[in-house]
This record gives C-alpha cells, sequence and structure tokens, in this order.
C-alpha cells in the first residue's frame, strides 16, 4: 500500500478525509445464513453517522435489500457487518483483527438482514428492527444507515412510506409491526421548525415519497443547518445544549462507552495512478 499525494492521483484531486461516527447496532436476532457460525457471537450492523448527538431518535435502521455485506472480525474481538469497502478502510485504521487484512467470514444480503431486531444505543425504543432503504450508496460509509425520522428527511420519508404504503411493505417481506409502532422521537426543538423538523420540512415542502430526491435535498439542507446552529437538544446529558455544543460532547460519550467506533474514509472517489482505490489509513 503506498501513499497517494494530490498529485499522485489519476482521479480525486483534492479529496480529503470525511470523519465518521461507526454506530454499533447489535443484532438480536441473527439472519439463517450467519445462525450456526456466529449464533452465540457478538455481532453488530456498524452504522455511519455525522449526526451522533441524533441516536436519542433512533426508530430502525436501514439496509440496501441487494446490497452485500460482509462479517468481519475486529480488534476487539466483535463481529461487524458492513460493505467491504468500508472494512478495507478500516484494516488500515487499526479496527480489524489483523492490521492490512480484511478477509469476509461471511456474507449477507440486505434483504436477508431486513425484520431482524436491533439493540442500538441511546434510543428510548428497547430493539428497533432492519429495515429497507432503496437510495442507499454502498460506495459510502458503511452501507448501513441508521434512522431517526424526526430530524433526517430521507429517513422520514422512508418509514412513512413503509408505514402507510402496503405494496412496497410486500415487495422487501416487511411486516407492519417492524415500523408502524415506530414514530418518530422529538429529541432537538428548532426555532421554526419544531421538535420534529424533519416531518414539518417534508411536509412544508409536499414531499410525498422517498423517491423524490430533489425537495429531500432542499428539506435536508435545511434541517441540517437550522439544526446545527439553532436546535436546542430537548434530551440526553446536553439537554438544553445547541447542537454544534451537544455534538461533540455526545460524540466522545458514546466513543467513551465502547457503543461507537471512530472510522475515516476519503470524501470522495481518489483513484491512484496505478488505478487502485484509495483508502484512508492511519499513520503514526
Ligand atoms: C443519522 C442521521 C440523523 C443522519 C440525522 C442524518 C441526519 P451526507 O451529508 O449526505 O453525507 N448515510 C450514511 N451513509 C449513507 C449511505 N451509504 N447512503 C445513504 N445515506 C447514508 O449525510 C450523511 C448522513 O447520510 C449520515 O448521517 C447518514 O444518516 C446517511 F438527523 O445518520 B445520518
Amino acid at each position: 500500500m503506498q501513499p497517494c499525494a494530490d498529485h499522485d492521483r489519476a482521479k480525486g484531486e483534492g479529496v480529503g478525509v470525511q470523519e465518521y461516527v461507526g454506530i454499533k447496532i447489535q443484532l438480536i436476532d441473527m439472519p439463517l445464513t450467519l445462525q450456526k457460525d456466529f449464533g452465540d457471537k457478538k455481532v453488530f450492523l456498524i452504522a455511519a453517522t455525522l449526526r451522533p448527538e441524533t441516536m436519542f431518535g433512533q426508530t430502525n435502521c436501514y439496509v440496501l435489500p441487494e446490497g452485500e455485506y460482509g462479517v468481519y472480525e475486529m480488534k476487539s474481538g466483535e463481529f461487524f457487518v458492513m460493505s467491504e469497502r468500508a472494512a478495507r478502510n478500516m484494516a488500515f485504521q487499526e479496527l480489524t483483527k489483523e492490521d492490512t487484512k480484511y478477509p469476509a467470514l461471511a456474507k449477507v444480503t440486505g434483504q436477508e438482514l431486513i425484520g431482524k431486531r436491533l439493540k442500538t444505543p441511546l434510543t428510548s425504543y428497547e430493539f428497533v428492527y432492519a429495515l429497507p432503504m432503496l437510495t442507499i450508496s454502498m460506495n459510502k460509509g458503511t452501507g448501513i444507515v441508521t434512522s431517526v425520522p424526526s430530524d433526517s428527511p430521507d429517513d422520514y420519508a422512508m418509514l412513512r412510506d413503509l408505514q402507510t404504503k402496503k405494496g412496497l411493505r410486500e415487495k422487501y417481506l416487511v411486516e407492519e409491526e417492524w415500523c408502524v409502532p415506530f414514530e418518530p422521537i422529538p429529541i432537538i426543538d428548532i426555532p421554526g421548525l419544531g421538535n420534529l423538523a424533519a416531518k414539518t420540512c417534508v411536509e412544508n415542502l409536499k414531499i410525498q415519497s422517498h423517491k423524490d430526491a430533489e425537495k429531500l435535498k432542499e428539506a435536508k439542507d435545511m434541517c441540517y443547518l437550522e439544526g446545527f446552529y439553532k436546535g436546542i437538544m430537548l434530551v440526553g446529558p446536553a439537554k438544553g445544549e445547541r447542537v454544534e455544543v451537544a455534538k461533540p460532547i455526545i460524540k466522545d460519550y458514546l466513543m467513551k462507552e465502547g457503543f461507537a467506533i471512530p472510522y475515516y474514509e476519503p470524501e470522495g472517489e481518489v483513484v491512484s495512478r496505478s488505478g487502485d482505490q484509495c483508502i484512508v489509513a492511519l499513520k503514526f
């Protein structure tokens, strides 16, 4: 593995590093294909988030039905489920069992994970379900997205579609009880947008479905910007603080408690002159 300076890149000049918080979401029910080898092991779906302060509002976790995920053994002795691309980055961040190596011990599709019960940190739901999201990119984060419909318009639109559209549920074998009872939780108050900002924005912009990409982008920009500077936390150890202040506090809390890991990847695609896909490696 060679370092790839800016001028050595065939693609991705000027692309920097994105830092995510990888939330450890434990599988309570094991998919059939993993039962034999991992039935008695600690197996986590790893969701990459930029919004650790919103983890109090998780109602479910999204996977891409046709996405292919691997199971990887980590230094901690735990097993992580994520995209191969994320495992490759983590292998160079001293996270996998053996540095620079990332053999997948098993493979599982998103569809096989749907309907499995999950235990995820900070939310008030005792457990949540893995549900389908059709707009997940396998080339970003871990390919697994934790869902906060109170503050993420994408998550709200997808959850609402699953709750209300029987045909959509049937297509991805989703039961009503996995999504209907999981209402968004108020966790941040944003002046002008209220305590369920994503719902407010989706309704104000008359967004009809999770496929309404253009309007969802507008809603997302509004929620993020207003939320970051003006949002006030309603719950948790940083209750009463602005989101901007709460974010690092909650992030540190999640890491310290062992609920999350730091994860880095290139902000966009970087290809070296030799044609290799570049990763982010820890260097001391
Ligand atoms: C929880 C959360 C709560 C999020 C919230 C957002 C708002 P941008 O700015 O687009 O990079 N995400 C992560 N990986 C993804 C993937 N592979 N495909 C689609 N979405 C993905 O946003 C980063 C956010 O996009 C992440 O933060 C994650 O959702 C989602 F109120 O986590 B977030």
